[in-house]
């Protein structure tokens, strides 16, 4: 018979269910104080040594008496605190005598517990122990849990942690090893990825110098070219000065003599002097060194960056309409685009050289002439030729698949909004499910209309802020 007790520190362990408190302290043999008591009997309530046992109990009568192990001595009754004389045997079971439900036998046949129900204490104190026990059970499970998880956080803090680790090498020999945690694996990689960028940057940094550095060379040779060119224009004007002036302290038929010699030196200089103007009004003397960087880190020098854009898209869409549109700022009729059409469109600070490529099916395959070095490709769709959308998705989808313009921004017009009933962007958004077909790449869809114009700057404003990262052409 053992019941479980529910240790404070977390642990269950068995006793003996009675007199286990008892156990724990020395009780002395009744019959002999300077002995420990170790059975008790029964009949004669004493504590006895097993030799004062053995003594005492030897009488033919006495043998008769039960002696059980100290452990199991029973408790002493209670006696109830109303009938002092009575021990307590029953219990209450009724809800209102729940703070006070001992009682003895007149208690409950006369007393305040009269025809109440009860139980017999006994079943009733053993009931509560089962369901101690019951209980005990439980918590032993819910403890082997918890322990098992705090184990399990103590794995994981070791294993983000790391240390050091005791192994065995080949020989059976056992020596420390360190063993690095996530924590250091995460730094790591982080590290690895910054040394990494670190060093991309510091090649870009390298080339984006070389281009200052090229620029900067070409414009001293330029520049000294002009000083040189200069020096050589005053010489030949001072020469020219001292002729004339040499000539005009001659006699009168030398003066005459030297008339066609001095009219050529004057037809000389008066070319050199136009060639000056006009050098002059062509070339701003700045000493500035305009600088812009795009999102690739790409640097450009000047005050105007060139980007090279091809329009695509199905034959009709308007993708004439829009570069003329954009070109000149006027409509003019179109005629189709037989192969393409190139034009150079000057907006803020940047200048867009525009292939615009003829969209009918035979031409198609030659679009891929155009897209080497392509920063960005306009794709136009007539938003009003619902029944080409899916010819459109399909041009679309191919060209997205192509190496070249892997890196080329996607601005998508959807153009002639100006139509009653034209496909909304939001509508051809969801129709071309374009964010699942551009997914990974820069791109956006305009709404415009090429002949008014609407929309058309939105889209290449759009194109610039992808384009530059800062500097003299970070456009607002
Ligand atoms: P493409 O170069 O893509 O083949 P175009 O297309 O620029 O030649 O345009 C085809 C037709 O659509 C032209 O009409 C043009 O005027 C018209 N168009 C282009 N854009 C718009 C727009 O935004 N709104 C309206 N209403 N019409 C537009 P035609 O009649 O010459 O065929
Ligand atoms: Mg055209």
């Amino acid at each position: 018979q053992g019941v479980g007790v529910w240790c404070l520190r977390g642990c269950v362990f068995t006793a003996r269910r009675q007199g286990a408190a008892a156990a724990a302290c020395i009780i002395r043999c009744d019959e002999d104080e300077t002995h420990t008591a170790s059975m008790y009997c029964t009949v004669c309530a004493t504590h006895l040594c097993a030799e004062c046992s053995q003594l005492t109990h030897s009488t033919r009568t006495l043998t008769k008496h039960r002696r059980v192990p100290l452990a199991d001595k029973p408790h002493e009754k209670m006696l109830c605190p109303q009938h002092q004389v009575h021990a307590i045997e029953f219990v209450c079971l009724e809800d209102s005598c729940q703070p006070g439900p001992l009682m003895c036998c007149v208690c409950k046949e006369y007393g305040k517990h009269q025809g109440h129900k009860h139980a017999v204490l006994e079943a009733e104190a053993n009931q509560i122990r089962a369901s101690i026990l019951d209980m005990a059970h439980c918590i032993r499970t819910f403890t082997e849990e918890v322990s098992e998880y705090s184990r399990k956080l103590v794995g994981i803090v070791q294993q983000i942690e790391g240390g050091e680790q005791i192994v065995e090498d080949s020989m059976g020999m056992a020596h420390t090893e360190h063993v690095s945690g996530t924590a250091e694996s995460a730094r790591s990689c982080v590290r690895a990825y910054f040394a990494d960028l670190h060093e991309t940057l510091c090649r870009q940094e390298e080339m984006a110098l070389s281009v200052v550095d090229a620029h900067v060379r070409e414009r001293l040779i330029w520049l000294r070219q002009q000083q040189e060119d200069m020096t050589i224009l005053l010489s030949q004007v001072s020469t020219a000065c001292l002729h004339c002036e040499k000539t005009l302290q001659q006699d009168d038929c030398r003066v005459v003599l030297a008339k066609q010699e001095i009219n050529r030196l004057l037809e000389t200089l008066q070319k050199q002097q136009q060639q000056f103007t006009e050098l002059a009004d062509h070339i701003q003397l700045d000493a500035g060194i305009p600088v812009t960087f795009t999102k690739d880190n790409r640097v450009h020098i000047g005050p105007k960056m060139e980007i090279r854009v091809v329009t695509l898209g199905l034959d009709g869409a308007g993708k004439t309409t829009i570069l003329f549109k954009l070109k000149q700022d006027e409509f003019m009729q179109p005629i189709p685009t037989i192969g393409f059409n190139v034009e150079t469109v000057e907006y803020k600070n940047l200048k867009f050289t525009i292939w615009d490529v003829g969209g009918k099916h035979k031409l198609r395959p030659l679009w891929k002439h155009y897209y080497l070095n392509t920063q960005a490709v306009v794709f136009v769709i007539d938003s009003c030729h619902r029944d080409r959308l899916m010819e459109s998705h399909s041009e679309l989808a191919k060209l997205l698949t192509e190496k070249e313009l892997r890196d080329a921004l996607l601005l998508i017009f959807a153009n002639k909004q100006d139509f009653p009933g034209a496909v909304s962007v939001e509508e051809m958004t969801e129709l071309l499910s374009l964010h699942k077909l551009c997914c990974g790449r820069s791109w956006h869809i305009q709404g415009c209309d090429a002949r008014s114009g609407m929309g058309l700057h939105e889209g290449l404003d759009w194109l610039s802020r992808q384009l530059v990262a800062a500097g003299v052409l970070d456009v607002a």
